[in-house]
């Protein structure tokens, strides 16, 4: 089993993500979870097609690059025939909730024990910011050039609201990596999803609001104010799914 490796290693590192981009927050959070939890020997990740499959650029782990929107059901099948193993899905909003929106779906329903990390930044990324289901209402794309119209598109969709609301999952929480403060709790349910899957509590999700730039056309500290003034009023942060005391 490959080792993941050390933080002051991913620290010296250069990463092919945009400068301002929220991608090596979120990654080095995970590592710092899985570090602190014992846990950096034995991970494989589950990667999504966008910017979130740049993750194995810079953390040397064990990892599978899933066809476009399929980690949720590569995820069920390595956790199932692996179960000693972190299994972890890491995606961003195009792959997870809309190309794979029924494979991500589906896992969360039958409550598979593995962890899912979606990266939402409103767009997809990697292919010049197209629309994607958690794209803004009126925020205006290459594929939505006059803005979003959510009376023909749909409203952009909750997922951890509809794990919390609808499925018997262990663990749902939203957060943002666009302040000190709330970088700090997202690493807090973190770590509490991979707790969950680690104690074998059941499907653990956290969605994570982040910044891209490039595709929005902004400066990385513009970008970030986007996060707190748009994304967060529509997508409230926090747990809404605890795990149960046990
Ligand atoms: C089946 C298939 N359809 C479309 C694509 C093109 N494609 C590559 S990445 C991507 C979008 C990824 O968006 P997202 O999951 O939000 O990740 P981000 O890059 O924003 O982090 C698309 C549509 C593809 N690779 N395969
Ligand atoms: S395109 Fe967006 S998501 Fe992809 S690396 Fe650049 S800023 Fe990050
Ligand atoms: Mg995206």
């Amino acid at each position: 089993m490959a080792k993941a490796m050390k933080i002051p290693e991913i620290a010296e590192k250069t990463s092919s993500f945009c400068p301002g981009c929220g991608h090596g927050i979120v990654i080095r959070l995970i590592t710092e979870c899985l570090e602190e939890l014992g846990q950096d020997k034995n991970i494989i990740f589950g990667l999504g097609v966008g910017c979130s499959s740049l993750l194995g650029g810079v953390l040397e782990t064990d990892r599978l690059h899933c066809l476009h929107g399929r980690a949720g059901a590569v995820c069920t099948g390595m956790k199932r025939v692996s179960p000693d193993n972190v299994v972890i899905a890491y995606q961003g909003d195009g792959d997870a909730y809309s190309i794979g929106l029924a494979e991500t779906t589906s896992a969360a329903y039958r409550n598979e024990n593995f962890t899912v990390i979606t990266v939402n930044n409103t767009n997809y990324g990697m292919t010049g910011g197209q629309m994607s289901n958690t794209t803004m209402p009126g925020q205006k794309t290459t594929t939505s050039p006059k803005g979003r119209d959510c009376s023909v598109t749909g409203n952009p969709i909750k997922f951890p609201e509809l794990v919390a609301d609808q499925f018997d999952a262990a663990y749902a929480a939203r957060g943002a990596v666009n302040t000190p403060v709330n970088i700090k709790k997202v690493k807090g349910y973190i770590k509490n999803a991979l707790e969950a899957q680690i104690n074998g509590e059941g499907y653990s999700v956290v969605e994570i609001l982040s910044p891209c730039p490039t595709n929005w056309g902004m400066t990385a500290l513009k970008a970030m104010e986007r996060v707190e003034k748009e994304l967060i009023p529509y997508y409230p942060l926090g747990e809404f799914k605890k795990r149960e005391a046990k």
